[in-house]
């Protein structure tokens, strides 16, 4: 298996600590997206929509984050708990999934990339507007989560899911993207429950490097 990634990128974070728990042995292959590597042709046959990350498995290509955490988690019997069967628990996960593309990463997305997307890519200074419209989208999305976790372990309950997957690792930006989280002490709780995953850990590894 191999995993096409940009490892700073929480959606990058997403894939290789759900294989790095499950214990899915892959290969990666860096898209650099500083060089613009995913606009190669090479690249663009995989994913048309020229983003990473992207699954290849023997043949099957696959692209969307949230889709790859789901295929990952049907490679391994220890899966089914992170990808419940029962509808009802695998349509709570899959809600956070929908709401993590939705509303949470187009919120963390605007911070990440004035205050350190466009630094790496040489393109300016944060636009204060921009700036503005982030934070105030942080923080109605974080008072959803932040409350939403209230009396839970995990984002789902007492039960470490794919929900915690897709929706944590953007979190690893919080200091570097300066999201404004005051107040939201249940996600810092949560989060450090997160962040302290061995698998996380050495997710975490490239952006403390930084
Ligand atoms: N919905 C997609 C979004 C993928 C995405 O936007 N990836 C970004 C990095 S986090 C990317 O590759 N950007 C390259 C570009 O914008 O040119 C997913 O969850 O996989």
């Amino acid at each position: 298996m191999k995993l096409y990634i940009f490892p700073p990128s929480p959606r990058a974070m997403k894939v290789i600590a759900l294989a790095d728990h499950l214990q899915i042995e892959y290969e990666t292959r860096l898209v650099d997206l500083t060089k613009g590597e995913q606009t190669k042709p090479e690249f663009t046959a995989l994913n048309p929509n020229q983003r990473m990350p992207v699954l290849e498995d023997d043949g099957f290509v696959l692209w969307e984050s949230n889709a790859i955490l789901q295929y990952l988690a049907s490679k391994k019997p220890a899966g089914a708990a992170l990808w419940p069967s029962d509808p009802r628990r695998q349509a709570d996960v899959s809600r956070w999934q929908y709401w993590e593309a939705s509303h949470w990463a187009p919120a963390c997305g605007i911070l990440a990339f004035e205050r350190l997307v466009k630094k790496l890519l040489g393109q300016g200074d944060a636009d204060p507007a921009a700036v503005a419209k982030g934070e105030q989208e942080f923080r109605r999305t974080g008072a959803v989560l932040n409350a939403s976790l209230k009396g839970r372990k995990w984002l789902t309950g007492n039960d470490l899911t794919l929900a915690d997957f897709s929706v944590g690792p953007w979190m690893s930006l919080a200091q570097i993207a300066r999201y404004p989280v005051a107040g939201f002490t249940e996600i810092a709780r949560w989060y450090d429950a997160f962040a302290a995953l061995p698998a996380m850990k050495k997710a975490l590894a490239p952006l403390q490097q930084r």
